[in-house]
């Protein structure tokens, strides 16, 4: 019999994967929000090998009642708020959505907390991205916010709710305010997975070229394999708090797409077409964490170098799609 019961939202995305095979390695046993969708999005636990192990329940991060019901059933003492609407580039085009499941949606969980069991310990996913227009050059904790898109300003409020409940309710909340993470599973909208797809296309021949919108633009990338480990830690302290999770390293989105093309031998000069549709409205042009609270008090530290996950991503899309 496990000890430990956690619920895990956004449980079929990037984070929610790792994080639930973490878990279930560490003894829990790991429930997961299912939002109901026409299509399928459970391959990510089974590229993991343990869809059959996650207890999925029914809800959507708008539907309170349905939180209030995941938190009676799974009787979890841990919360981990991973569900959002997270890619930046939609948020201009459907900015009542993410505010509604980024912003409202959190408040929504940390209520469903507070009703049923207010001693659960709870996890939001923060997000570099709250920074923006960056007011120091390396970002830590005190870092003032300018948060740039409707997903960055709906992602604040999620964050500043989380510290109310913990000063207002004394809840065990924290935020971990994590730079931009990757891996194999990454959905293919965000920057570095539309890389190494389309780099393997192109050299399998399926496809000539690759269109990125703003290659100046920097960011300090992780692996998100490293990431989720920094979120349990959160949650095994004392008290609740808040951190920044990062590598500490910053690189051009032209330089992350050289290691890909570099490590299957193409010239990326060759099939790199600057397209203005991947342009945004307004841009973060760069991010650089600090995460010295987090190796000092959480003794984190990330294990990928930027090469590393580049070329594991490229090595995935090239067994996938050879396969
Ligand atoms: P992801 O792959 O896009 O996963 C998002 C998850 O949220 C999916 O499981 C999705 O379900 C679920 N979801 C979306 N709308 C929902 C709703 N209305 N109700 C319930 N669930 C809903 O994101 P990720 O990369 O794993 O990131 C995890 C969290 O960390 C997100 O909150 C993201 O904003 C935040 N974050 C990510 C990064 C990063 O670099 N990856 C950095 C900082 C913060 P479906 O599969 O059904 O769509
Ligand atoms: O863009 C530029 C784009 O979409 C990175 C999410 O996980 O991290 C992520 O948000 C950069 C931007 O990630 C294309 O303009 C150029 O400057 O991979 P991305 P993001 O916007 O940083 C934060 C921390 C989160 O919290 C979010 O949930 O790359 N870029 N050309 C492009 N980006 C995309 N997607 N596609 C392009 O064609």
């Amino acid at each position: 019999m496990s000890s430990k019961s956690a619920l895990i939202t956004g449980v079929t995305g990037q984070d929610g994967a790792y994080l639930s095979r973490l878990l279930l390695e560490k003894g829990y046993d790991v429930y997961g929000l299912l939002a109901r969708r026409s299509t399928d999005t459970l391959w990510r636990l089974r590229e993991l090998g343990i869809a059959e192990e996650v207890k999925l329940l029914d809800g959507d991060l708008t539907d309170l009642s349905s939180l209030i019901r995941a938190m009676e059933v799974s009787k979890a003492s841990e919360v981990y708020n991973l569900g959002a609407q997270s890619f930046v580039g939609s948020s201009w085009q459907q900015p009542l959505l993410t505010a509604q499941v980024d912003g409202i949606g959190a408040l929504n969980v940390l209520e469903a907390v507070r009703i049923v069991n207010p001693q659960a310990r709870f996890y939001q996913a923060s997000t570099s991205e709250m920074f923006g227009l960056i007011q120091a050059e390396k970002q830590d904790e005190t870092t003032p916010f300018y948060p740039r898109s409707p997903y960055g300003v709906a992602k604040l409020m999620a964050h500043w709710s989380t510290v109310n409940y913990r000063e207002s309710f004394n809840l065990h909340a924290s935020n971990g305010i994590l730079f931009n993470h990757e891996s194999p599973l990454r959905g293919i909208e965000f920057v570095t997975r539309k890389v190494t797809d389309a780099v393997v296309r192109i050299k399998l021949g399926l496809q000539k070229e690759l269109r990125l919108g703003n290659i100046d633009s920097k960011r300090d990338w992780g692996f998100a394999g490293d990431y989720v480990e920094a979120m349990w830690l959160m949650t095994q302290q004392p008290g609740g708090d808040d951190y920044v999770v990062a590598t500490g390293l910053t690189t051009t989105v032209r330089d992350m797409c050289r290691i890909a093309f570099d490590h299957v031998g193409l010239v990326m000069e060759d099939h790199l077409i600057i397209d203005p549709k991947f342009f945004r409205p307004a841009e973060v042009d760069v991010l650089l964490g600090n995460p010295a609270k987090a190796k000092a008090k959480l003794g984190w530290c990330p294990k990928t170098s930027l090469e590393e996950l580049i070329i594991m991503m490229v090595d995935a899309d090239l067994r996938r799609l050879k396969g």
